[in-house]
């Protein structure tokens, strides 16, 4: 073993109490990139990486020097998708920004993005400040924002504009949901996103169709779980997709479709591209996991989100998606709810809060994909962390492991097991749809800007370290 001149590091309790932003050198290791994989070193400086390369040493006497051998050295994951304390279905989300972003630490996801929702008559920059207001003295890594757009009557259209320049340049609607938007609200945000630098993203469900549907089985007493899925079918998704998309290409825009989850969309979003529209795709590990089976469970409720699971076709379907590059970006679409919130739902599936848990389990999930032979490392890499920061505008400090970007870096042990339980979480949810999941591979540390925040089952980070992100698209450019 080389002789280092810094102080070599067996585990985080040799630097607790808390220390931040450290000098740190990982030695021996294997980058993973988008692109490709190499031996490497990296070094880092306070908050940024300083360097990356063959036979690096310690620059400082405090440098802390980790022997990485065997292991596979990421960037931290951007979960671009979470609902952290979401007022929703008569209740409220069960992470607040505290419990998800130390789930999120413990995952490997070292950015998470929240949706701050507007208040009908409430400028969107307002959304943002009140949402931060709340946030920022909580947020144990960083976090940035889309807001969630409800009104845009009146001047409000315009504080597109402010958001935008305060580094909020994202937006979501939902085609369903009681604050869903207008098909002209929708269609209008799309003709401005461009002019404004911003993006619009859609949640996209045929709310009429899902309306009918439940009624009809409502009144036919058929009210388990099961019909939960049933209401809201294949083609309830693939349709809004199919017209979502179409108001993007009549109006030449960019659109992000969140949560992907059945083959109509995909092969939709295949042929838009093809067509040159700029379409991005999200979906989530659940859709790539679960079928619609799983509402045949004794805990089908704790799957009820929407969209819920489509039939091992559409799961088949996009897998492959994923593998063949129409898929852009893996999220989780985090929004946990009790079990007790889950059981008013036990004779009527409407009542059954929508939201799964997911945060911590994200990385890790689709890393084991990748120990699988589903999907490459780099490609994992690429679609929680690349890709992410690439469409979502903070490529600047974030998503890979370069020079002069944010030390946000995961250790990671291709040849460790792990199976996934309830008490080894770090939300304060008390059930998880990951119970019993057996992973090949598991994180090992991780560190968002040069602070060890997670290691060997310990979080390790601090309330109120995460720091807003300020984004600027560039996918116009
Ligand atoms: N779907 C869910 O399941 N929960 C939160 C919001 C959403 O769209
Ligand atoms: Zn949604
Ligand atoms: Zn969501």
């Amino acid at each position: 073993m080389m002789a280092f001149t810094g102080r070599y590091l067996q585990s985080a309790r040799d630097v607790y109490p808390w220390r931040e932003n450290m000098n740190v050198l990982i030695k021996n290791g294997t980058i993973v990139t988008e692109t490709s994989i190499f031996k490497s070193d990296i070094l880092t400086d306070g908050e940024k990486i300083k360097a990356v390369g063959i036979n690096l040493t310690p620059e400082t006497a405090d440098t802390d020097v980790i022997d990485a051998a065997g292991k596979y050295i990421l960037p931290g994951a951007i979960d671009v998708h979470t609902h952290l304390a979401m007022p929703f279905g008569g209740t409220v989300s069960s992470d607040d920004y505290f419990a998800g972003t130390r789930a999120a630490a413990c995952g490997g996801t070292t950015t998470v993005f929240d949706f701050a929702m507007q208040d009908f008559g409430e400028s969107l920059l307002d959304t943002v400040l009140r949402r931060d207001k709340i946030c920022a003295p909580d947020a144990a890594v960083d976090y940035a924002f889309h807001v969630g757009v409800k009104d845009i009557s009146g001047d409000l259209l315009n504080t597109i504009k402010d958001a935008v320049d305060f580094g909020v340049p994202s937006f979501k609607v939902f085609m369903v949901y009681d604050f869903g938007v207008s098909d002209g609200v929708f269609y209008e945000l799309l003709s401005k996103s461009k002019a404004f630098n911003a993006l619009i993203s859609v949640h996209a469900e045929n709310k009429e169709i899902i309306s009918f549907l439940t009624d009809k089985f409502i009144s036919e007493g058929k009210t388990s779980a099961y019909y939960h899925y049933l209401s809201r079918p294949e083609f309830c998704e693939e349709e809004a997709v199919t017209r979502a998309i179409a108001w993007a290409k009549a109006n030449n825009s960019a659109l992000y479709i969140v949560h992907l989850a059945c083959k109509g969309g995909a092969e939709a979003i295949a042929q838009a591209k093809r067509e040159g529209v700029k379409i991005f795709a999200e979906t989530c590990p659940q859709y790539l996991e679960y079928n619609s089976e799983v509402y045949k469970r004794d805990d089908a409720k704790n799957f009820v989100c929407s969209p819920p699971m489509k039939n091992e076709d559409s799961r088949q379907a996009i897998i492959k998606a994923l593998q063949s590059g129409i898929i852009d970006t893996v999220a989780t679409d985090h929004c946990p709810f009790k079990l007790s919130e889950k059981e008013w739902g036990k004779d009527d599936f409407r009542k059954i809060p929508n939201g799964c848990n997911g945060v911590e389990n994200m990385y890790p999930f689709m890393l084991s994909l990748a120990g699988e032979g589903v999907i490459s490392y780099s490609r994992a890499v690429e679609v929680c962390s690349y890709n992410p920061a690439k469409i979502f505008g903070c490529a600047d400090s974030k998503g890979s492991l370069a020079p002069g970007k944010d030390a946000d870096i995961v250790i990671y042990d291709p040849e460790k097991t792990f199976t996934v339980t309830q008490e080894k979480m770090h939300s304060d949810n008390d059930h998880t749809i990951w119970e019993g999941k057996e992973l090949r591979g598991y994180l090992e540390k991780v560190f968002s800007r040069g602070t060890l925040v997670y290691d060997n089952g310990n979080f390790m980070g601090k309330r109120g370290y995460g720091r807003f992100v300020k984004r600027q698209l560039t996918i116009y450019d």
